[in-house]
């Protein structure tokens, strides 16, 4: 065995992914359904897609097939955060067109977006293929943020799939890589270039879905780290008895990924931005809440408990809304005197030129926060990861339930430990699910290559149950998209997929959390199990157990 993988490692490029029989057979046709309207701005949609709009959903189904066995060439790009299971998904890929015909070749686009109209690539060949297998991270090409948007970018995408003499492109990301993958769709076939694009639902947010798409890959390998971590931390909580933990959890905007971890360990609190955003809560709301918890485990003897904070939560806040408004559409004017001011002067310009209630918010924030407000990825995106909103609310509770003791309302003891569980959830060994589910979303991707499509996002159904009842096939991005507003300016953008408060696993959390904020229910799910007992090891998580009624 190589010294310069773990054991693990090797056990795990040995596995062999499952697949449902439609995809193994090799038997596989395309099957076209009807068109689906964009549920909002169907109109601009239209406009802004003229070539690729209305296109029809297809299932891949089992039959004799008329899918092309030419040789192609196609490129794959991983494009935004890691998520567990991308290299699976090439593996599938990389698969499914050496089956159809082995002179079929990889291209594998380095260091995401960039690397396309960069033209910097490498041939993913066998044997690279195969020493990635089952692996996370995104490290066999790296990833990136770029977007492709510009003429610029569009046109060196162009000018490389010419060089290569590429015939399709897979994208994989999320909701905003999927969109571009819908812009060069676009742009290609407006243009009568003939290069097909491709995405694939990948991000551990878990947004990244609606009906046609059950879940986003990473995200169940994602929640079951954090989960191991959160449930140890419960244990710690219960044995030490003197802390409270404040976890923030990864998730950008929705909070699938802090409610499916409060579904596994049955925290003390954890905050749904969808409910604070329902409720219209302010930040005082949410600081009330949290206190009013540790008065009444303080009645009962209990000084501990655990928190767990949606990183997006500040977005989500009645008084935060309007302010991150402002804020976005004053960093959209003034982008070019910002960047050129040094980071210092930054915080200063902003507090001087934001005006009325955003101004005065703005400036009571702590100096870490004010400053990472100013961040935004290459999509328009704050950088939530960088806030330190655990520690901005644990400090806010803290003094609140100073002035309650002050009055006296609150007699405990109130020692604070702040955690982010982010990057430690992505790159993990993808869970048996998540290996077989990437692998089946790049053998899936091949086929709708080869069946000449362009401008689809790889769909799959009842993932909840058995790989055997597994169904794939493609949306049109088209039919996925809606505008929003980003850093001022109204784009196209796929509709993130927020926790509905009226479904099933919030619905479970609801009926529980009073019960689980006072006696302590912890539960320990442990690490990732990747042998053993099937129920065990190919487990569903509980939103996609509870959303298909299965629990
Ligand atoms: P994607 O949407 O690209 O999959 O990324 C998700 C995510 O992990 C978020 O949960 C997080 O807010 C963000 O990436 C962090 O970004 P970065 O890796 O650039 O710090």
């Amino acid at each position: 065995m190589s010294h310069h993988i773990s054991s693990l490692e090797a056990h795990r490029l040995q596995y062999k992914p499952k697949m449902p029989k439609t995809l193994a057979s090799g038997r596989i046709k395309i099957e076209k359904g009807s068109f689906v309207e964009p549920k909002a701005n169907a109109a601009e949609i239209k406009q802004l897609f003229p070539a690729t709009y209305g296109y029809p959903l297809v299932r891949l189904v089992e039959g004799e097939s008329d899918l092309s066995t030419a040789p192609l060439c196609v490129g794959v790009v991983l494009s935004g955060g890691p998520a567990a299971g991308g290299h699976n998904a090439i593996a599938g890929l990389f698969d499914a067109l050496k089956a159809a015909n082995p002179q079929s070749r990889l291209i594998g686009f380095l260091g995401g977006p960039k690397g396309i109209f960069t033209n910097k690539w490498i041939e993913l060949t066998a044997e690279k293929i195969d020493s990635y297998r089952n692996t996370g991270g995104f490290d066999m090409i790296g990833s990136g943020r770029d977007k492709i948007e510009t003429k610029e970018q569009l046109e060196g995408c162009e000018k490389t799939a010419k060089e290569l003499g590429l015939n399709a492109l897979v994208v994989i990301g999320g909701d905003d890589s999927n969109t571009n993958a819908a812009v060069l769709a676009e742009y290609c076939a407006t243009k009568k270039f003939p290069l097909q694009v491709i995405g694939l639902p990948k991000t551990i947010d878990g947004d990244m879905r609606n009906e046609f798409i059950d879940m986003s890959f990473g995200f169940d390998t994602a929640v079951r780290t954090y989960a191991y971590l959160v449930g140890n931390i419960c244990r710690d909580a219960r044995s030490g008895r003197k802390y409270y933990h404040f976890i923030k959890l990864m998730g950008r905007s929705a909070s699938h990924v802090t409610l499916e971890v409060a579904l596994q360990t049955q925290p003390n609190v954890a905050i749904i931005s969808e409910e604070v955003k329902a409720r219209k809560h302010t930040l005082d709301d949410v600081v009330t809440a949290i206190a009013q918890v540790v008065v009444q485990r303080a009645e009962e003897g209990k000084n501990y408990g655990v928190i767990l904070i949606p990183e997006g939560l500040l977005e989500f806040l009645a008084d935060f809304k309007v302010f991150l408004k402002d804020l976005g559409a004053l960093l959209g004017q003034e982008e070019k005197q910002i960047e050129a001011l040094p980071k210092e002067e930054r915080v200063k310009f902003v507090a001087a030129k934001l005006s009325g209630a955003s101004g005065e918010l703005y400036k009571k924030l702590p100096a870490s926060l004010q400053e990472v407000l100013l961040q935004r990825d290459s999509h328009g995106n704050l950088t939530v990861s960088q806030l330190e909103t655990e520690k901005f609310l644990a400090d806010l509770v803290e003094a609140r339930l100073n002035e309650w003791k002050e009055q006296g309302r609150y007699k405990g003891k109130f020692s604070a430990i702040t955690h982010f569980f982010g990057y430690e959830g992505r790159c993990g060994f993808p869970t048996n699910f998540d290996a077989d589910y990437t692998y089946c979303l790049g053998y899936a991707a091949a086929q709708l290559i080869r069946g000449g499509l362009s401008g689809y996002t790889v769909s799959a159904k009842n993932l909840a149950h058995p790989v055997e009842k597994w169904e794939f096939g493609g949306v049109p991005v088209t039919s996925m998209l809606t505008m929003e507003h980003r850093k001022g300016e109204l784009k196209p953008v796929i509709a993130k997929a927020l926790v509905e408060l009226d479904k099933a696993p919030f619905q479970y959390f609801a009926a529980n959390r009073e019960r689980w904020a006072v006696e302590d229910c912890y539960l320990s799910p442990g690490p990732i199990q990747y042998f053993g007992p099937s129920e065990v090891c190919d487990a569903r998580n509980k939103t996609m157990l509870l959303e298909a009624g299965l629990e």
